[in-house]
């Protein structure tokens, strides 16, 4: 049983922004990744919490990673938003260039943000959700490190490659997902690994190519995709849309890039963001009635949404002022804190 300690909000923010800070990042990229951190930790996604703290310190001891780098947004007329992150953490260039992508999906119809050389490990529902809140729908995806063999394969070519969604609901959460399109994600391998459980069957292979478990042994032979060859078609499809799409890596580009020095996946990122004004020809209302009724359509049969879970461990936890950490894991972060 993994131990776990109460660890108070505020002090998941405090704790990711003095861990940052010292490990090399800027004031400026520090608070940007601590938000995505705090955001994470407080909706119970221990995967992508304080836990990518040790990912962040990864990448800055391998080497290439630029700490202080300022995000280069390109001049556009059109509909396309492109940012240069200059080598550094994805986070600050989605922030500074998401009211542009907004604006323009008002404007068009249809937008779409493109970061490029940018290091990665986050989660992505709380980019589309800061579309989903200004009434937009929202669609992002990211190739990794080439961990994933495909659906008929023994060999990591793929990524663990994460889609998500938001869908803007009047007065209610949005409908969002976001899931890595390889049965786990590799984060959560890591914890398994941590806290010294089995994986499920059908999660990865060994490095001969045989079923496992055993967590090392999946990260070291190769990880599966959900779904089989369905999972492995979309995995396919995020490597061309983060990746020679947008000019910029795929996840065997990006492990290559990586000359086995550990840390975050470098690549791009495409984020599509849709105004449900134009396309439904300013039928927002109606249309708005006709996607809740499906909604309660799943709902009514005892079904859940994806993010409920979500949803309701961040009610709980702010109204409790707290979060749940592994034991051993905070202990490793507040000596790399300080
Ligand atoms: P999960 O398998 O934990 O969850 C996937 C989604 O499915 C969530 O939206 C979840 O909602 C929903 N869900 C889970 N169970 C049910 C259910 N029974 N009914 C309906 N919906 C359900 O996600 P992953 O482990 O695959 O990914 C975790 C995170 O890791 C993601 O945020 C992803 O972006 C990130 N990631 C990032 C990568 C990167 O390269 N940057 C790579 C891979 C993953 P709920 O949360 O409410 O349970
Ligand atoms: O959990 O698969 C993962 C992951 C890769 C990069 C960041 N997270």
């Amino acid at each position: 049983m993994t131990e776990m300690v109460k660890v108070a909000l505020e002090e998941v923010r405090q704790l990711s922004v003095r861990t940052l800070s010292r490990v090399g990042y800027s004031e400026r990229h520090a608070v940007a990744i601590a938000e995505m951190l705090f955001q994470c930790q407080r909706d119970d996604c221990q995967s992508h919490g304080l836990f990518r703290l040790l990912m962040c310190h990864q990448t800055m001891k391998a080497g290439k990673v630029d700490g202080h780098a300022t995000p280069q947004i390109y001049p556009s007329d059109g509909a396309i938003v492109r940012v240069d992150a200059r080598n550094a953490m994805s986070l600050l260039a989605v922030n500074e260039t998401m009211p542009l992508l907004i604006e323009k999906a008002r404007k068009f119809g249809m937008a779409a943000m493109t970061v490029n050389k940018c290091f990665h490990f986050s989660a992505l529902w709380p980019e589309v959700e800061r579309l989903s809140e200004k009434g937009l729908a929202g669609l992002s995806m990211v190739p990794s490190h080439s961990w994933v063999a495909p659906a008929g394969g023994k060999r990591g070519v793929l990524g663990t490659n994460p889609l998500a969604f938001s869908w803007p609901r009047a007065g209610k959460d949005p409908f969002t997902f976001d899931f890595a399109t390889s049965g786990f994600a590799r984060g959560e391998i890591e914890l398994y690994l941590r806290a010294g459980k089995p994986l499920p069957e059908g999660v990865a292979v060994d490095a001969e190519g045989n079923p496992t478990t055993d967590p090392q042994a999946a990260l070291d032979g190769a990880m599966l995709t959900f779904g089989g060859y369905k999972g492995s078609a979309l995995s396919i499809m995020i490597e061309l849309m983060a990746g020679p799409l947008i000019d910029d890596l795929t996840s065997t580009e990006s492990m290559a890039f990586a000359e086995g020095q550990g840390g975050a996946p470098y690549h791009g990122q495409i984020i599509l963001a849709f105004d449900p004004y134009h396309l439904s020809g300013g039928r927002v209302a109606e249309n708005d009635a006709r996607a809740e009724r499906l909604f309660a359509d799943i709902l009514n049969q005892g079904a859940r949404l994806p993010s409920q879970r979500r949803f309701e461990a961040r009610a709980r936890n702010t109204a409790r002022g707290y979060v749940e950490v592994p034991r051993a894991l905070l202990e490793e972060l507040m000596k790399l804190g300080g």
